[in-house]
């Protein structure tokens, strides 16, 4: 039995198409000009064995019908104010120790699979509500970067200065989500935009707004989270 990348994940076709795109076309082509199509190669090898066999294993948990939608439940909450980013200048860094360290621009990410998802979100403050969410799966980008087998934590940088880690499991679960979308619209400033997390698996804390960095680190730092370095539960687990 081969160890192939699931079917939703990014195709040849739409590499090749990212390719043209600065940050991207600057990191596979940044040791030479001939080199891209050994980089393309590199990049559809299967992922690490432990990494697959999460990806085997993993079972989406049951989502909501769209007629579910609680558009007026979700409060924002934010420990600081909303920062200010020109969504046309944002790069997302992806980094730490992985194979293809990228920066990709709001066009790049939203050149690949547009998954969608109706989900509760869960904030330890006593609210729910029931949301849509569309974006790009994590283990999505995760197949781009190749982490090293090492990795077991993800950690995401905010521009607000909140700070977040994952536990590598959680992060390429199928619905955790880099999102742009909130309940079928672009996603709004305070919601997080250009780009957040999104996951029915975690509570509402672990789920950063304003998403300018992922780095793939084998070990957790002293610092864990904004809200779990004043005491709250690092897991968060739903
Ligand atoms: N960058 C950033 N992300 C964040 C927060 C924050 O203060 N800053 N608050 C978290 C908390 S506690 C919750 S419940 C959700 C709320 O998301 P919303 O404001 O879109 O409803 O964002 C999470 N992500
Ligand atoms: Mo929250």
């Amino acid at each position: 039995m081969s160890l192939i990348l699931p079917k939703r994940t990014i195709s040849r076709r739409q590499l090749l198409q990212l390719s043209g795109i600065s940050g991207l076309g600057f990191l596979l082509g940044g040791c030479g000009s001939n080199l891209f199509s050994d980089n393309v190669g590199q990049i559809f090898e299967p992922l690490n064995q432990s990494f697959e066999t999460l990806l085997l294993t993993q079972k989406p948990v049951p989502e909501f019908p769209v007629s579910a939608i609680e558009p007026d439940k979700l409060l924002i909450n934010s420990f600081d104010s909303t920062p200010q980013i020109d969504p046309t200048q944002f790069r997302l860094t992806i980094d730490g120790e992985v194979s293809n360290q990228m920066q990709l621009s709001m066009a790049d990410i939203q050149k690949l699979p547009l998954t969608s998802m109706v989900i509760r979100h869960v904030c330890v403050e006593g609210w729910a509500a029931i949301v849509q969410w569309g974006g790009v799966r994590l283990r999505d980008l995760v197949a781009l970067v190749q982490p090293k087998s090492s990795v077991r934590y993800v950690y995401f940088k905010s521009a607000d200065g909140y700070y977040e880690s994952w536990d590598i499991a959680s992060a390429i679960h199928p619905q955790t989500l880099m999102a742009y979308q909130k309940n079928r619209q672009p996603l709004s400033i305070e919601n997080g935009a250009p780009i957040r997390l999104a996951s029915p698996i975690k509570l509402g804390y672990k789920q950063s707004k304003w998403v300018t960095q992922i780095t793939f680190l084998s070990n957790l730092l002293p610092t864990k989270g904004y809200w779990e370095d004043q005491g709250y539960e690092w897991f968060a687990g739903l």
